[in-house]
């Protein structure tokens, strides 16, 4: 099968709701070869984003969406190991947390799996996480980076809040923050004063790298 094929299909599975196909597919593309990122990025996140604008159109409910996601976890799980280590050493630290009343995690779960391929310790705190918790976690674990997920519009002003409570803490010129997220836009970022808001996860990555690679 051709590589474009898996990649259809893996959004097919996503958008049909479809654990068989998403595990075998997912299986098939990997033995064949295929790019595990372009097999998450090309397949499986296309085809969330097709179940996002079903659900907004109301074709599909929030029981869609909750199956969706639980589909696109059985399909990590297969090609999460296939991702290869970037390089032996260690790069730098990560703490990463999805804000305060947001339990969208799957975005998060993608960069944190790049991330750990491409030498960074991450610390996950999880999803709907308190910004006192993320400052706590900050000075326990002393990271070069701050990365926040938010899907949610509503819950996006808590990205502003954690670095203000940096600034507070004494923290803000010892970590760079990085944000992600749909609804996270350039002027939000630039506004909140964050230091960089990533399209998407690979480009994301890339800047982390970028930051604790000396020049
Ligand atoms: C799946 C899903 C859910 C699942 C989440 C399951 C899970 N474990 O995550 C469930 C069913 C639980 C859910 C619940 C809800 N959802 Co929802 N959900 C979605 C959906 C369809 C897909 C999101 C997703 O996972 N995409 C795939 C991932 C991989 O993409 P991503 O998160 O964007 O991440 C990528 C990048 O953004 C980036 N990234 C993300 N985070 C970070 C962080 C860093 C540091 C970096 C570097 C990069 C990065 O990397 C990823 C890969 O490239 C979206 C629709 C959409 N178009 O986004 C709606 C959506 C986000 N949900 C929405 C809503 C309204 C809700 C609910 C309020 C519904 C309800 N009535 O209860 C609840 C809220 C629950 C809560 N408190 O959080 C709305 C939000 C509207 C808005 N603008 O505020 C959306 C947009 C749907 C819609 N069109 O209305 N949802």
């Amino acid at each position: 099968m051709a590589v474009e094929k898996y990649l259809v299909s893996l959004k097919g599975s996503i958008v049909n709701l479809d654990f068989d196909t998403v595990v075998k597919v997912a299986q098939e593309a990997m033995e064949a070869g295929v790019d595990p990122r372009r097999a998450i990025n090309e397949g499986m996140v296309s085809g969330m984003a097709i179940v996002g604008e079903k659900f907004e159109k109301g074709e599909y409910f929030l029981s869609e969406l909750v199956v969706a996601a639980e589909v696109m976890k059985e399909g990590l799980k297969v090609v999460n190991p296939y991702l290869k280590e970037e390089g032996s050493q260690r790069l730098g630290k990560v703490v990463i947390a999805t804000v305060e009343g947001d339990h969208h995690d799957l975005g998060k779960g993608i960069v944190t799996s790049l991330l750990r391929v491409h030498g960074f310790e991450v610390v996950d705190l999880g999803v709907d996480v308190a910004t006192e918790r993320i400052i706590d976690a900050v000075k326990e674990h002393q990271p070069d980076i701050v990365g926040m997920s938010a899907l949610l519009t509503l819950t996006m002003p808590k990205m502003g809040e954690v670095i203000e409570a940096l600034k507070a803490a004494s923290f803000r010129e010892k970590v760079k923050v990085i944000l992600g997220g749909t609804p996270v836009t350039l002027e939000f970022a630039e506004s909140i004063g964050a230091d960089h808001r990533a399209v998407n996860a690979l480009e994301g990555v890339k800047k982390c790298v970028e930051w604790v690679t000396p020049q």
